[in-house]
């Protein structure tokens, strides 16, 4: 795998131009936390992202949490993340037939394709579903082409979960079949296998996600399991996401540059320098 390669000298071989923009973002702000900004409107949304924007290479939203999401979220979203250069990931975890995820996709009340750079899929439903995505954001009117992009659910992160063994290896097949809009995966505790899967030909180069980071608690009430920054990246993860723990903390601010410094030290002893 390429994960003992630079975030830089990945960005400079990658096929895909949104992914040589994230790895442009972490080498330029040194970081690679993603803030899971579970919150309920758009007033406190926009102040964490404000807040902790420096931070940050991508801001994840699941934003059917907003209660009035409107043109103000979007606008003031679109205007922080140029504003602090970070990128969006609607965590939406498409699920449904290929009609249907197109249809949630582009257009709806949510409008995700308009502003998340970042979107993921379960592969439960079969193939058809990332064809559908990758046959909306590759259509010939559709505007953003080059500047969106996919991840897998390879593993989730709660107990007892069933994407593990043969769910996951036919994630990562599904994966190198679409390529470049595919660019990666959200992959947890078996980092190492699903890396092991991945040969490290000059093409193929997965970004991988991990959620279930956190700094000073083991998990939830809830089945929520969590390992640390260093952990995470030490196994493979390029892009830590860490929800409650930063900005359920007393100082959301403080606590973003404890990851964000975690996760950056952690990725250079990993590259070795
Ligand atoms: N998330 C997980 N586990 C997963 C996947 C996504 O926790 O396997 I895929 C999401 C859910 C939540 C965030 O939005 O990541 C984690 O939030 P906390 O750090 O607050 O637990």
């Amino acid at each position: 795998s390429k994960s003992t390669l630079s975030y830089a000298s990945r960005a400079k071989t990658h096929r895909s131009s949104l992914v040589k923009k994230l790895f442009d973002i972490a080498e330029v702000k040194k970081t690679n936390v993603a803030v899971s900004a579970d919150l309920r409107n758009t007033k406190d949304l926009l102040a964490l992202a404000d807040a902790i924007g420096p931070y940050i290479a991508v801001f994840k939203t699941h934003i059917d949490l907003v209660s009035d999401f409107g043109e103000a979220t979007v606008a003031g979203l679109k205007s922080l993340s140029v504003k602090h250069n970070f990128l969006f990931f609607e965590d939406r975890k498409f699920v449904d037939i290929g009609n249907t995820v197109q249809q949630q996709y582009h257009g709806g009340a949510l409008r995700i394709s308009e502003w998340a750079h970042i979107v993921n899929a379960s592969v439960l439903a079969g193939e058809g579903i990332i064809e559908a995505l990758v046959q909306t954001a590759q259509g010939s009117d559709f505007q953003y082409k080059d500047e969106r992009a996919l991840l897998i659910l390879a593993e989730m992160t709660t107990k007892g979960s069933l994407a593990t063994g043969a769910y996951t290896s036919s994630a990562v097949e599904i994966a190198k079949r679409h390529q470049g809009f595919v660019i990666g995966f959200v992959a947890t505790r078996s980092l190492e296998s699903v890396r092991t899967d991945i040969p490290a030909t000059e093409d193929e180069d997965f970004v991988i996600f991990t959620a279930g980071v956190n700094r000073s608690s083991k998990g939830d009430k809830l089945g929520q399991q969590y390992q640390t920054p260093k952990s995470a990246i030490e196994r493979g993860s390029d892009f830590i996401i860490a929800g409650r723990g930063i900005y359920a903390s007393e100082d959301p601010v403080a606590s973003v540059k404890l990851y964000q410094e975690e996760g950056w030290q952690a990725y250079l002893a990993r590259i070795g320098s």
